[in-house]
């Protein structure tokens, strides 16, 4: 079923739907919808402001462009809500927690990736626990205004986590590759190497000459400027806890492998994301099989290079990694490093600022986010949390 067949479905026809999709694909029981409205909404309302003159504003002084004494910004306008606010102060993003009616289930290793052309946020699979061990989905699930709908298509890859998703907006087909697949029968990750793209009704994999050897915790991101997905590192548990360090490139009929003379290290538990307005997608952290890291590399379609900002997050990996192309910021949230972090920070290409909300998701790692574009906002759900516990919460962050 397409997207928009299931927005015109009843609710209770969509719930009915998700048991038997996942109970039939999975053979095991349904993590289906459930609600996450208890949480309380922590929004606080920007003071939006008017292009007017205000008394409390000095005409000549604040919205005129120039950054003048007691003014920390100056924009040129008297807008609160796009960064410099109506008192020419500087504004910082805010998370806010959401209530959607229905929601995936809690899950950990899931991928979201937005939709341009749609203008839909869209999650496929991840791992969670439905009672009993960690088990891998299979289901997809678009956010539209704030509301999940879950996807039926007739047939769909198998369940799995740690996978890659990118939105090929040129020919207009989500890509999926790889990832581990826990069978049923057998608690050890199966690691997969398939591709499948899906165009907006059904899934097809696809049979390229060369793939990429299997892998899980990967990094992928959608270079709209090339038109070519880029594929970074990750690990091959089926063969000795293998760390990858290679770089590939799909156009939507081949792989192809690249090879930059300058690379970051091998590594799994990265994060990747796709800088638009530079044209470079920008990778932070991860596991080497030694150390957490915490360096910033940026790749232009030849070449990686490693950048050296005078502050960076700390070393970590699980991340999440986003860019919101209207502030033109990556945004990074949470992570693990022999501990859970909540925090957030921003990169405008050259540094690494931590932004410091008044409220933020608890600490998670293994959490998914991207940016909304038709709302302009980061989009963040699930992953998991201080208590091993898989989370089901969906956060936006933005002015
Ligand atoms: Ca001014
Ligand atoms: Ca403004």
């Amino acid at each position: 079923m397409a997207y928009s067949g299931d927005r015109m479905s009843t609710a209770s026809e969509r719930a009915i739907a998700g048991w038997i999709t996942i109970l039939f694909l999975l053979g095991l029981p349904s993590c289906g919808a459930q609600n996450v409205g208890s949480v309380a909404d922590v929004f606080v309302a920007d003071d939006t402001g008017d292009a007017t003159w205000g008394e409390e504003h000095s005409p000549d002084q604040c919205g005129n462009g120039e950054i003048e004494a007691g003014e920390q910004c100056d924009d040129g306008n008297l807008y609160s809500g796009d960064g410099c606010s109506a008192a020419c102060v500087v504004e910082n993003a805010q998370w806010h927690v959401e209530s959607p009616a229905t929601s995936p289930c809690a899950r950990q290793s899931l991928a979201m990736v937005y939709h341009s052309v749609r203008g839909l946020v869209v999650l496929f699979g991840g791992g969670a626990t439905l009672g009993g061990p960690e088990a891998t989905l299979n289901d997809l699930w678009t956010l539209e205004a704030l509301t999940w709908f879950e996807a039926t298509p007739a047939s769909s890859p198998t369940g799995r986590n740690g996978h890659g998703l990118a939105y090929d907006s040129q020919r207009d087909r989500l890509v999926l590759f790889g990832g581990g697949w826990i069978p049923p029968s057998d608690p050890l990750y199966v690691c997969r190497n398939d591709t499948w793209e899906h165009d907006g009704v059904e899934w097809t994999e696809v049979t390229p000459q060369i793939s990429p050897r299997a892998r899980r915790f990967l990094a992928m991101a959608y270079d709209a400027a090339r038109g070519r997905l880029v594929l970074f590192g990750g690990s091959d548990w089926d063969d000795g806890f293998v760390y990858l360090g290679d770089t590939w490139e799909y156009d939507g009929e081949q792989w192809l492998e690249i090879s930059p003379v300058n690379s970051p290290s091998p590594r799994a538990w990265h994060a990747m994301t796709y800088d638009s307005d530079r044209g470079r997608v920008v990778l932070f952290g991860g596991w080497d099989d030694y150390d957490f890291l915490s360096d910033t590399w940026e790749y232009d379609g030849v070449q990686w290079s490693e950048k050296s900002p005078a502050l960076s997050p700390s070393v970590r990996a699980n991340h999440t990694l986003a860019y919101d192309s209207d502030r033109g910021r990556v945004v990074l949230f949470g992570g693990y490093n022999y501990g859970l972090y909540n925090d957030t920070w921003e990169y405008d290409g050259e540094q690494w600022r931590e932004i410091t909300p008044t409220a933020r998701p608890p600490e998670r790692n293994n959490a998914s986010m991207v940016y909304d574009a038709g709302r302009g906002m980061i989009v963040l759900f699930g992953g998991k949390g201080a208590l091993g516990e898989f989370l089901g919460d969906t956060w936006t962050y933005g002015y």
